[in-house]
Formats: C-alpha cells, sequence, structure tokens
C-alpha cells in the first residue's frame, strides 16, 4: 500500500493529492490513508498536509526501502524479494540464515549500516552509512568447484553497472576487489554450503562505497575510496542497485547457460591484473610470476620465471609496480 501511495504523491509531485482521491483509488479509509501517510513520515518521508487540499510530498529518505527499490528492477528474479535492515551485524549472515530456512534464489539482504560486516579470512568490513551492502542468495545446480565463477561474475557485474551509472572507470583485480585509480572501493565476499558434489547455495556479499565521505573512511582512506569521491557528487544508491541486480542477473544466467565466455570476456577487458608481474600471497606461502590468465572457473594462471605455471583459486595478489 505504502508502494501506492508514494506513487500517487509522485504523480503530482509539486501538487497536492486529496486524502479523499486516495482513499476512493486504493479503496481504503480516510483514516486508514492518514495512518499510511504517518507511518511514511516516521520513515523519513516529508509529506505536507493541508485540511483543504490533502497530502504533498516534499522529500524522501535516501533509504534502499524495498518500496523504492522494487520500481526500478529491470530483473525478473534478481532483488524482487529484499530484505531491507536499517542496521545489521552481516547481510552475508543473514542471507545464510535465510538460505538454511529455504529461502528462494535471487533474494537480496540489504542494510544502511553492518556494525560486523565480514571480509575474506576472518577480516572486517567497514559498512557505515552511505554504501551499498548487500547479499545476494544462488542455488546453481553446480559443483562446488565451479562457485567461484560467481564471484567473477558478480565483480563484471558491479563494474558494469558503477560504469553505466557514473562513467567511472574502474577495475578488477584478481579474484574480487574492485578498484578505482588504484584504491579499492568494493568488495566481494562469496561463502557457500555444498554436499561433496553438489551445491547447496552461495552467498554473494557486495560492499560497495558508494556515497562515503573521507570522514566515513577514516583509516583506510589512504588504501579506499567511494564513488562520491571520485564522481564529486554523490550517486544515487536506488539507481545503482537495480543496475547491479539487472547485470548480475543476466550474467548469472550466461554463466548458467554456459555462456560463461561472455562474463570472462568483460571481466578481461576490465582486469587489472592479466600481463602483470605479481605477488600471490596464499597464508605463509608466496609465489611470484606472470598473471598469464584465468580458468574458465575463475581460477589465475601464474607463471614463474622458470616458465612453469601454476592455477591458483585463492589469494591475496600484490601487482608489482
Ligand atoms: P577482503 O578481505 O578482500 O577485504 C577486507 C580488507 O579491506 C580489510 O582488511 C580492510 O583492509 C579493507 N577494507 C575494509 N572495509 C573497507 C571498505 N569499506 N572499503 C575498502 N576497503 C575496506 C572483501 O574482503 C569482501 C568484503 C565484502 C563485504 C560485503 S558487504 C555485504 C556483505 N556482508 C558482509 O558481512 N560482507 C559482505
Amino acid at each position: 500500500m505504502k508502494e501506492k501511495i508514494l506513487a500517487m504523491l509522485r504523480e503530482n509531485e509539486r501538487g497536492y493529492v486529496s486524502g479523499e482521491e486516495i482513499s476512493e483509488r486504493l479503496g481504503i479509509s480516510r483514516t486508514a490513508v492518514w495512518k499510511h501517510i504517518s507511518e511514511l513520515r516516521r520513515r523519513g518521508y516529508v509529506v505536507e498536509a493541508s485540511t483543504r487540499k490533502g497530502y504533498r510530498i516534499i522529500s524522501s529518505p535516501d533509504i534502499l526501502y524495498p518500496w523504492e527499490v522494487r520500481p526500478l528492477l529491470k530483473t525478473k528474479i534478481f532483488g524482487k524479494k529484499l530484505v531491507h535492515f536499517t542496521v545489521v551485524d552481516s547481510t552475508n549472515t543473514e542471507a545464510k540464515e535465510l538460505a538454511e530456512k529455504g529461502v528462494g534464489e535471487g533474494t537480496v539482504v540489504i542494510a544502511e549500516e553492518q556494525r560486523k560486516g565480514r571480509g575474506r579470512l576472518g577480516r572486517g568490513w567497514h559498512s557505515p552509512k552511505g554504501g551499498i551492502w548487500m547479499s545476494l542468495i544462488l542455488r546453481p545446480k553446480i559443483q562446488p568447484h565451479r562457485a567461484m565463477g560467481t564471484t567473477l561474475l558478480s565483480a563484471a557485474a558491479v563494474c558494469e553497472a558503477v560504469m553505466k551509472v557514473t562513467g567511472l572507470g574502474i577495475s578488477v583485480k584478481w579474484p574480487n576487489d574492485l578498484l578505482i585509480e588504484g584504491k579499492k572501493v568494493c568488495g566481494i565476499l562469496t561463502e557457500m554450503k555444498a554436499e561433496t558434489d553438489m551445491v547447496q547455495y552461495i552467498i554473494q556479499g557486495v560492499g560497495l562505497n558508494v556515497n562515503l565521505d573521507e570522514k566515513d573512511l577514516g583509516k583506510i582512506s589512504e588504501t579506499a575510496t567511494s564513488l562520491k569521491l571520485m564522481l564529486g557528487r554523490p550517486v544515487d544508491r536506488k539507481v545503482l542497485l537495480s543496475e547491479i541486480l539487472y547485470s548480475m542477473e543476466n550474467m548469472y544466467h550466461a554463466y548458467l547457460r554456459g555462456d560463461f565466455h561472455e562474463v570472462m570476456k568483460k571481466w578481461k577487458k576490465w582486469n587489472s591484473t592479466l600481463g602483470k608481474h605479481l605477488t600471490l600471497k596464499q597464508g605463509d606461502r608466496e609465489y611470484y610470476g606472470l598473471a598469464v590468465d584465468v580458468t574458465p572457473e575463475g581460477g589465475l594462471i601464474l607463471e614463474a620465471p622458470s616458465g612453469e605455471r601454476k592455477t591458483f583459486y585463492s589469494g591475496e595478489v600484490t601487482v608489482e609496480k
């Protein structure tokens, strides 16, 4: 109902809509209309009321409410079920709980703020207000070793959406860092539950610094940046989120169809790792070599100075300057 009332108020952005018209068109009582308007105000909408003229919307909060995002979605299933939190520990943890309960593919958990945002290998992810902190539930019928492909497709999808909405140049550092001018703007955390030969579900966590200011980044501002800082103006998070989900859905379907080379073509176009000499760290071990290619599963092929080639499926990459 909130969605419908907002749509009516927005039809007539500068004028008033009478309580009577809303009540007639939506088939609810005038008191019910008033209750919904009060609820919208509690959620941060500024709605002016005049006894004679009715209601007029003045402004909407910058919050990724499902009823705000849904009308912008161009997807078939991704994000159609959207679970929104103002504050949460970690959207990946929430998504995992939902997946355990059997919630369907394409469900998205999103939060304005995370208290205990998670990175890889037990690291933290700084998630104050202004970012896109989301987790997507996938249930592909694939073998576990193919799951890494979903990290790469998410990275390519976020690149595509960011470039489309902002025009900024963004690159992927294998496997999951998105960088602008060498600074990290987005991280992707893939978690999964699998039997020996079949994936049960995959949680794709995406953390994107959208409208964060220097002070929001705090300590990490030397290595991290945001779209707003790079662009010099804030970005519409609702539009960006809907583009990210659209790209993710298209690439995921290509992946399931076996057209992953299309996704990889994009990933390769936007990557900043291939063709570089780099050090790859796995725990205490370090490997040095030239990044020659990625496998169809997303593994990185390194060529050591001896000419020997080895494929890696995880690790921390430092590119030689
Ligand atoms: P990562 O392990 O590659 O990166 C974590 C490292 O990145 C940290 O140790 C820190 O140095 C740096 N860092 C922390 N926060 C930020 C930030 N906001 N911007 C840039 N650099 C940062 C990457 O892990 C995976 C991150 C996934 C985050 C999403 S948010 C939604 C979902 N829920 C959740 O708990 N995690 C995912």
